[in-house]
């Protein structure tokens, strides 16, 4: 009995010291000395495309949507007035064109179009054909993200994704959209960050509908991933040449405690969750046990978001709320998770698997007093520049975000803005890293 005890002891520790052994020569967790790194040094392709991004919930204001609800039931800060950007889209573009941009990506607010089931209403998607209108006389690329985490309250409370006799719904809308703006602009992202949008609202409960369960999370994964590829197939089939795909969020987990198997394990099984599984969708067609129609290499390009890497390990969040772990030499940003460039790297190199042209769709940090923006906007721009001169094929770079904006379950207490906004007011004013990203621009256009 002792020598089957012991015995199972050693093959366990063998193979826990092999298991580790193995993560950490496969999955290095690389950190620059960044007094070292002249990350003034850049250099990017003469087409290289330069932007920022928004999306319509968290700017527009004056929305009814299954967020605006969920803010009322949760007892979060409203996302209320927001910027105002839905009556002043014309002055804000102003903005871009002072930035210099040359792409610019939002979002289509669905509950505006079609505020009760099958009662649709022009005069909103008139005013998004106006807005792509005015980027385009501005030399601006408009790319249009269909879904960034809202939708009509109606269709919540349908059961929204978690019911894939509702998908049809959700594509209707979508097309209703390509119809109209499909003349003008090139580049779709069907949807915004599907993994956030899964984990967040069925499993952390963070965000609508509030849930917390595994196995809604994993059905509504596969919805997302149907709805996807059901829209690439619809929206190809109207316009060939249209470039669609998803801005997925890479967050990159790695262990807290580099030697613990138990960290590693909670580390690669996180990271399977929220970007492996989705991948192999893509990929392969079959997505977590099943297999998803059209979904195998439903990708024009991939949108890239990348923010960090959480540290991992048991105690991972139980509680909902979001705990966040940093290395010694790692800054945490005022939404507590670190800033980590050199993942930046790591994100590129895990979506080029998907063999698409890169998108950044987003990228910032949260920073009211603008005190960390400028070193992580020229950190993520060096890392990105060497990326490129490395061969990776990355076509835009979409700053996180324009203006301050309503963080989510954060309200707006998180500020990512290249503009200060003063919501008393709705003044806008350029913060010192947006007068930064513009003198990038502006001497990267003259090469
Ligand atoms: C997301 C969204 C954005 C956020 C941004 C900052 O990633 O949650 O795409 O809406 O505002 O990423 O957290």
């Amino acid at each position: 009995m002792l020598n089957v005890f012991l015995t199972a002891m050693i093959v366990t520790l063998a193979s826990g010291t092999a298991f580790v052994l193995y993560c950490r020569w496969r999955y290095p967790e690389p950190h620059l000395n960044w007094s070292e790194v002249d990350v003034e040094s850049i250099s990017f392709p003469p087409d290289f495309l330069w932007g920022a991004a928004t999306a319509a919930h968290q700017v527009e204001g004056g929305l009814h949507n299954n967020w605006s609800v969920f803010e009322e039931s949760r007892g979060l800060e409203k996302s209320g007035e927001a910027c105002d950007h839905w009556n002043r889209w014309k002055e804000d573009f102003e903005m871009l064109s002072e930035l210099g941009l040359t792409t610019y990506r939002f979002s289509i607010e669905w509950s505006r179009l079609e505020p009760e089931p099958g009662k649709w209403d022009s005069a909103p998607l008139q005013v998004y054909s106006d807005m792509v209108d005015d980027l385009l006389n501005r030399g601006i690329r408009p790319v249009v993200t269909l879904h960034h985490f809202s939708h009509p309250a109606w269709w919540e409370d349908r059961g929204g994704f978690s019911k894939k006799e509702n998908l049809p719904e959700f594509i209707a809308y979508c097309e209703r959209v390509f119809e109209t703006l499909s003349d003008r602009v090139d580049v779709w992202c069907t949807i915004n960050e599907p993994t956030v949008f899964s984990s967040m609202g069925y499993t952390l409960g963070q965000f609508p509908p509030g849930h917390r369960s595994i196995r809604q999370t994993l059905r509504i994964m596969r919805n997302l991933m149907r709805a996807h590829a059901a829209l690439y197939a619809s929206l190809k089939s109207r316009r060939p040449d249209a470039s669609i795909g998803v801005a997925k969020n890479v967050t990159l987990f790695d262990p807290l405690n580099r030697w613990s198997p138990i960290d590693w394990a909670v580390a690669r099984l996180l990271d399977w969750l929220w970007s492996g599984a989705w991948q192999r969708g893509i990929l392969s067609g079959r997505m977590l046990g099943s297999r998803v129609r059209g979904s195998k290499n439903s990708l024009d390009f991939i949108g890239l978001n990348y923010y960090t890497h959480f540290l991992t390990g048991l105690f991972m969040p139980t509680t909902g709320e979001l705990a966040f772990a940093r290395r010694e030499n790692e800054v945490s940003t005022e939404f507590g998770y670190p800033m980590y460039a050199e993942g930046f790297r790591r994100a590129i190199e895990k979506v080029s698997v998907l063999n698409v042209p890169i998108e950044i769709t987003e990228n910032g940090v949260a920073d009211s007093n603008d005190v960390l923006r400028p070193e992580h906007l020229m950190r993520h721009l060096w890392v990105l520049s060497e990326a490129i001169s490395d061969g990776y094929d990355i076509k835009s770079f979409h700053h996180w975000s324009l203006m301050d904006n309503f963080e989510w379950a954060e309200g707006y207490s998180m500020r990512f803005g290249l503009y200060e906004v003063d919501f008393d007011t709705q003044e806008r004013n350029l913060r010192k890293s947006g007068e930064l990203y513009r003198k990038i621009i502006t001497e990267h256009m003259k090469t």
